[in-house]
This record gives structure tokens, C-alpha cells and sequence, in this order.
């Protein structure tokens, strides 16, 4: 869950953590953002060894420039000296956390694949559903992770990131059940103090999540309010989340849809003070996540004869409003 930002000002000396050269066994991270900075870190600063992957040569020497990775928790920063390449350099990898957003997933992950050893482990961090399946779709030799989580963190200025929300992730195969559990892998988790879970329905965890998504972050940047703002609008929000619960149903999540109002409300009274994602987005000239949210929800139900009206002008509401010069 995302917090409201507080002080963007990092302490004023941060506490500096040198990494060693990675070695085999390491966790390569690409996307060295808010989610992938703040991963990065709580990695390394357990001991275990991190290497960032870079777009290009050009960022790699932002990231010197920089001088490493920073984190800052609760006012405190501390500076993570990881070590770097960009995407062409040689040499495998066998642990890959995938930190972009969802329509850059399949681009990053692409400038890599080759890359990946054979049963390599791929985490996905991307928000809402397709990009994941897509990814997964282009790596049949490696194993693919989904991960849906609520931490929060953002970005107030390159290679930096703010741990602005405690949550969880849950992790989960995105392949046929049957595989055991990646012990070592969680057991890094573990050691970094990153609260996760495993479990055998991650799809489920990420029903969930879209149509919590669908149901709060569009209505936000219509009705330009924080998530509480929405206790205005209760008809409306029951309405979509009747559908939303219908479309799980027809999709074969009806698990997912239990109780989903209930929790949409609870969402929202607990996030009161707090700016969805897409909101920050908009308001900071992002591109959205829109068409892993909501569009891929409108087309589901279209796919499966779902009628979800309101949903389908919930879409076009935003898609005009996101396309207002
Ligand atoms: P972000 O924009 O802060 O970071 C993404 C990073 O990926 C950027 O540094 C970008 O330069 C990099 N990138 C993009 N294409 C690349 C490429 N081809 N090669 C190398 N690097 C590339 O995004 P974020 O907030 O960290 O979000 C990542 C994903 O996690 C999103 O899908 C988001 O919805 C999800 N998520 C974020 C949060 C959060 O609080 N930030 C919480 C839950 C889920
Ligand atoms: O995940 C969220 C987001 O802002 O992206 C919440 C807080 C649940 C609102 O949908």
C-alpha cells in the first residue's frame, strides 16, 4: 500500500554499504527504480550478493555518477555501492528480479534473455495482469515468479527510492503447480526481511489485486481524490465491484471475489490519506498502468460474454480524461 510521501529529504549523512563483485549465485535486478531499489538494498544489506543490470551505457554512468543505490527509511538514508552493468554485458544469470513497470517488462526482459540459464528463477514485481503472462510466455527455460505486493515505495530522484509502505508479497509458480518450493530463494527473502509468502495461487492473489485496483485507482484520478474521497462516491464503487466480482466468477477466480466489496471498503478506509498509484501517475505525467488494470479487465469480459457496463465506461471516462491535452 502506498503512503503519503513524507519528507523527501535524505539524512543527512548516509550510512555506506559496499557490496562485493557479484559472484555466481547472485540476484541480478533490472529495473533499478522505486520497487527495484528498494529490493536491491534490503538484498544486499543482508549480505547477499546484488547486481544491477542498466538500460545502457548512459545509465550506467548515471548510476556511477550517483555513487550506488539510495534507500531511505524513516528519514534515514543509506547509500548501497552495488555493482553494475548494463544489459549487453556477457556472463549468466540465474536469479532475475524483473522491477519495471508492466508495459516495459517485455522489452527489458528481452535484452536479457539470452542471458538466462537454463531453470533460471524470474521474479515478476509487475502490477495488475498480462505483462507477467507475457514475460512468462517469452522464457520457457527459465522458472517464472508472479509476485503481487502492496509495499510502497517511490522515487525522489534517481537510483534513489523511499520505503513509503510496509506490506507484503506473495509469491507463487507461474507455471502448472507441481515444482517444488524455491527454498533457497525465499530463504533470501527471509534473511532480508523482505514479509513474503509462497503460495500455490498466486493467480488468485492477482485477481484480487486488479479488481481491488479497478475498483479504487481509476475513480481517484476522475474524481482527483485521495483513495478516502471515495466514501463519496459508495454507490458507485458497489456497483463496480459487483462486476468485478461477476468477471472473476466467469474468469474461474470466484475465490478471488469473495467478499470483495468488503475489502474494497476496508481499502479505502485504511489508505484514506494515501494517492492510488495510477493517481501519482497522472499527476506526475507518468504513463499509467491502465491497460494491465482496467483494460485488461474490460477485455476479459469480453472474451468470456461477461457483461460489465459500468466497468466499460469507467474505461472510457479515464481513457478520455488520461488523453485530455
Ligand atoms: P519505477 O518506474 O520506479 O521503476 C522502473 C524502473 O525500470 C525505472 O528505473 C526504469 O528506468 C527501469 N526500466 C524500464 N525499462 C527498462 C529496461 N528496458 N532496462 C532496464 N531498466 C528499465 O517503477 P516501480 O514503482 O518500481 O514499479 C515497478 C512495478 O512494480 C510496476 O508494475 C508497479 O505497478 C509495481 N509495484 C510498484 C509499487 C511501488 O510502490 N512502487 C508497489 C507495488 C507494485
Ligand atoms: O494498490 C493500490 C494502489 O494505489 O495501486 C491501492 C492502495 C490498493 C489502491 O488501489
Amino acid at each position: 500500500m502506498r503512503h503519503l510521501p513524507f519528507s523527501n529529504a535524505p539524512a543527512d549523512e548516509p550510512a555506506r554499504v559496499v557490496a562485493e563483485p557479484s559472484a555466481a549465485g547472485s540476484w541480478h535486478v533490472l529495473g533499478a527504480g522505486s520497487l527495484g531499489t528498494l529490493w536491491a538494498c534490503r538484498l544486499a544489506r543482508a549480505g547477499l550478493p546484488v547486481h544491477l543490470l542498466l538500460r545502457n551505457a548512459a545509465r550506467l554512468q548515471a548510476y556511477r555518477e550517483a555513487g550506488g543505490l539510495r534507500l531511505i527509511e524513516d528519514g534515514q538514508a543509506s547509500l548501497h555501492c552495488l555493482p553494475a552493468t548494463d544489459v549487453a554485458a556477457d556472463g549468466p544469470i540465474a536469479r532475475l528480479l524483473l522491477a519495471c513497470k508492466a508495459y516495459d517488462a517485455q522489452a527489458a526482459i528481452a535484452s536479457v534473455a539470452a542471458r538466462l540459464a537454463p531453470g533460471a528463477e524470474v521474479i515478476l514485481l509487475q502490477n495488475g495482469m498480462g505483462s507477467q503472462q507475457a514475460v512468462a510466455e517469452m522464457l520457457p527455460q527459465a522458472r517464472c515468479i508472479y509476485a503481487s505486493s502492496t509495499e510502497g515505495a517511490y522515487r525522489p530522484a534517481d537510483f534513489q527510492a523511499v520505503f513509503a509502505g510496509q506490506g507484503f508479497t506473495w509469491l507463487g509458480d507461474a507455471g502448472p503447480v507441481g515444482l517444488a518450493e524455491p527454498t533457497a530463494l525465499l530463504a533470501d527473502l527471509e534473511r532480508a526481511g523482505i514479509a513474503h509468502q509462497w503460495t500455490a495461487n498466486v493467480h488468485s492473489r492477482l485477481w484480487r489485486k486488479l479488481a481491488l485496483n479497478c475498483a479504487i485507482n481509476p475513480l481517484t484520478v476522475l474524481y482527483g481524490c485521495r483513495n478516502g474521497g471515495l466514501a463519496d462516491h459508495h454507490d458507485e464503487v458497489a456497483t463496480l465491484c459487483a462486476e468485478l466480482a461477476r468477471l472473476l466468477g466467469a474468469c474461474g477466480q470466484a475465490d478471488a471475489a469473495l467478499g470483495l466489496h468488503q475489502e474494497v471498503q476496508r481499502v479505502i478506509q485504511a489508505t484514506a490519506a494515501n494517492y492510488s498509484s495510477m493517481y501519482q501517475d497522472v499527476e506526475q505525467g507518468r504513463r499509467t498502468e491502465i491497460d494491465y488494470l482496467l483494460g485488461y479487465a474490460c477485455q476479459a469480459a469480453l472474451e468470456r460474454h461477461c457483461e460489465v457496463p459500468h466497468l466499460q465506461a469507467l474505461q472510457a471516462r479515464l481513457v478520455r480524461a488520461l488523453n485530455k491535452p
